[in-house]
């Protein structure tokens, strides 16, 4: 890490060590264990709770009416095998400005329906920002999720990312559709991904390769065929895990670890982010989700401590 990043993150986490003391709570600690040993952790403690019935409703609503998506977005109908070969080969890896000046978009006023968009423009995924209500950030901001997290960490990390992704069914690899590292931060990053629908290998499954953060393999590029995955750990290894889940799960993970979203081959999977990194006060990026300072103020101490304060807005 860098001497300047270093120290201003090192001001920037004054008072915010972990409240949380090893021992008071055997499942935080096996789950904190587990995180450090492989990587991940799957937690059921939300599975068949009413809220998610709730928040799926919302989401479909969302998603399927409102179109509160962000767009513009990428349109696989657009794509074309020849002129795009560029892209196609980088895996999309590439700006959403690029994508919309060279015509591989759509936008607001080409939706007419959900059913007219998915037909006419064959979307590899939606994202859709969090809402400053309390079912979301409730969820987002789950009190075994924030003690797991900051326990692992060491400290009360931030919010930095919030927002729900649907992944359809795609004929060309986009990103993260591929294996590869998280880099947003050599030594802190931990992901909350939380399952809103039943997810296994025909509907989109996560893969994260257990115990890999601190294997020096493939770190020379930034993304890794299966083949190349396949080559150190198969399909059906102990460490090669695939998320076949129930709704209602939450996979806390370490994605400086090799992961990646597996493609649908039917239906859609609908998948909560939560990204935690350390707070950096005078990082000049801007904020990537807003809440309310209505909302602000109903939140409990904890979750107060995970909102960045750029991302906090009148109202
Ligand atoms: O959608 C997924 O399963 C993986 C997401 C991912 O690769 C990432 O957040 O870096």
């Amino acid at each position: 890490m860098k001497p300047i990043k270093n120290l201003t993150e090192l001001v920037s986490r004054i008072g915010r060590n972990t409240s949380y003391r090893h021992g008071t709570n055997p499942s935080v600690d096996a789950a904190v264990s587990q995180l450090r040993d492989i990587g991940f952790v799957k937690l059921n403690h939300l599975v068949g709770s009413p809220v998610f019935d709730d928040m799926k409703a919302s989401l479909n609503q969302r998603i399927e009416k409102d179109f509160e998506f962000n767009l513009p977005c990428l349109a696989q109908t657009k794509i074309d095998n020849d002129r795009d070969q560029d892209l196609i080969a980088k895996n999309f890896l590439t700006s959403n400005d690029q994508l919309v000046e060279r015509n591989l978009t759509f936008c607001r006023d080409d939706v007419s329906s959900y059913d007219q968009m998915l037909a006419d423009f064959q979307p590899s995924s939606l994202t859709l920002p969090i809402l400053s209500d309390p079912m979301y950030y409730n969820l987002w901001l789950d009190p075994m999720v924030m003690e797991i997290v900051s326990s692992y960490i060491g400290f009360v990390p931030h919010m930095t990312e919030a927002y729900t992704r649907r992944n359809f069914p795609s004929s060309y690899k986009i990103m993260n559709h591929n294996w590869h590292r998280d880099t947003n931060h050599d030594k802190y990053l931990v992901k909350a991904f939380i399952f809103f629908t039943d997810c296994d290998i025909d509907t989109g499954a996560h893969h994260y390769i257990a115990g890999s953060i601190h294997d020096s393999r493939f770190r020379d590029k930034v993304y890794f065929t299966d083949q190349e995955i396949h080559s150190a750990w198969p399909y059906g290894s102990d460490d090669h895990i695939i998320s076949t889940v129930p709704a209602g799960t939450i996979i806390i993970e370490d994605t400086r670890g090799l992961h990646k979203a597996g493609i649908p081959n039917r239906d859609y999977r609908d998948l909560g982010f939560a990204i935690f990194m350390p707070p950096n006060i005078f990082r000049p990026s801007r904020p990537l989700y807003y809440i309310k300072q209505s909302s602000h103020y109903e939140m409990s101490a904890m979750q107060k401590a995970f909102i960045p304060n750029k991302n906090i807005i009148p109202g």
